[in-house]
């Protein structure tokens, strides 16, 4: 009877609004699938890409893996990877630092590659009888290499790390379509993809635990991983920040209005992140003057641990109503970006250059916006 747990995307390192807790929250929901892990007594864990949520990570956070990878060693329980995309660096991955100390086992390494002609023979590790192959989450004409994988199945189980978005989930994100998976493997463990998904292949379950912590307030809802048991696939949720949303129509008030409005409307909290979106059209003033200040510090004293104010849907009294065309032109930018092969955080900065250019920005917008920049840019 093999059991296993299966998870991914942890972006160990990772920050929202650059708040030291979110580095610890991303720690603490890493902390807890080892954990259970190490309390379920399971045969392995299979962990299906971007431990770290950059090539280069900073050494606290190399520190807080390996302690939890030296945990795992210290029950004999070894520990599958495969790098995701966010894993490498221009001159490599860590993780192959941390497969040659023994603290995990990449198994996108080159050695369980070889090529023969045209094809690639993909090895794998076999443990406990159970076959364990991955793929690392290279973008190059990853369907063509697909096509060429033949793998070299042995053992009762197989299992095939991988780290890419099939068509089923997303048309728009896929990177690759589900019939060039390699056959003959009964668990396809996906990462990538940041929400749960579950599907089948050849009847076989192809499955995406999705990401542990909200990576970007935009995937916000329930984290977790797999835990499997003979087979049987059960859905493990974590603990995690919450994160509150809060609409406030702003129609025919005045910035100082909105600031009470917000404030009354804000119901106490236990350290959630609050988003605060702000819509509608102001009676008089303009949305420069909205004290942002004023409502981050009451959101603190309310108990939240942060807030963030949204303002893009806010309109100033003689501001044009453009949000449909707006919309449609800024999706379309988008996919333009897209196609041209960006992604992340390089689109996250295309978007962000483009909404730039051309506009008369005063000087505190000049400045948040700076700030926004260096911060995409890590610097
Ligand atoms: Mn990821």
């Amino acid at each position: 009877m093999v059991r296993f747990v299966h998870f991914g995307d942890t972006h160990l390192g990772r920050r929202n609004f650059k708040l030291e807790e979110r580095e610890r929250d991303f720690e603490e929901a890493f902390k807890q699938v080892i954990d259970f892990a190490i309390r379920k007594k399971v045969d392995f864990v299979i962990h299906s890409g971007d431990i770290f949520d950059t090539g280069r990570p900073r050494y606290r956070v190399v520190n807080f893996l390996v302690s939890q990878l030296l945990r795992l060693k210290r029950e004999g329980i070894p520990f599958f990877t495969i790098p995701g995309s966010h894993d490498v660096a221009p001159d490599g991955t860590l993780l192959s630092t941390l497969h040659k100390v023994g603290l995990l086992k990449n198994l996108g390494e080159e050695e369980y590659f070889e090529k023969r002609g045209e094809e690639i023979i993909l090895r794998g590790e076999s443990y406990k009888g159970v076959f364990i192959a991955g793929i690392p989450g290279r973008r190059a004409n990853i369907s063509k290499f697909y096509e060429k994988l033949r793998p070299e199945l042995k053992g009762d189980f197989r299992i095939l790390i991988f780290h890419h978005i099939i068509s089923d989930i997303s048309g728009k994100f896929s990177d690759i379509e589900k019939e060039v998976l390699p056959r003959g493997f009964d668990y396809y463990a996906g990462g990538h993809w940041h929400s749960r998904f579950e599907t089948s292949f050849n009847g076989k379950p192809v499955v995406y635990p999705g990401s542990t912590e909200v990576w970007d307030v935009r995937e916000v809802g329930e984290k977790g991983f797999f835990y499997v048991e003979d087979g049987r696939r059960e859905w493990i949720p974590l603990k995690t920040r919450k994160f509150v949303e809060l609409v406030v129509n702003c129609d025919d008030l005045t910035p100082s209005e909105v600031n009470e409005k917000v404030k009354e409307q804000m119901k106490p909290n236990d350290g959630a992140i609050l988003l605060i979106r702000l819509k509608g059209r102001l009676k008089g003033g303009s949305k420069a003057e909205i004290n942002r200040k004023g409502i981050m510090d009451a959101a603190s004293e309310k108990g939240y641990l942060y807030a963030n104010i949204y303002t893009s849907e806010l309109l100033n009294p003689e501001e044009a109503q453009v949000s449909l065309e707006n919309k449609s032109l800024q999706e379309i930018e988008k996919e333009y970006l897209e196609k041209k092969g960006y992604e992340g955080k390089k689109l996250e900065i295309g978007m962000k250059l483009i909404e730039l250019f051309g506009k008369k920005l005063t000087a505190s917008e000049i400045e948040v916006n700076k700030k926004k920049l260096f911060g995409m840019l890590g610097l």
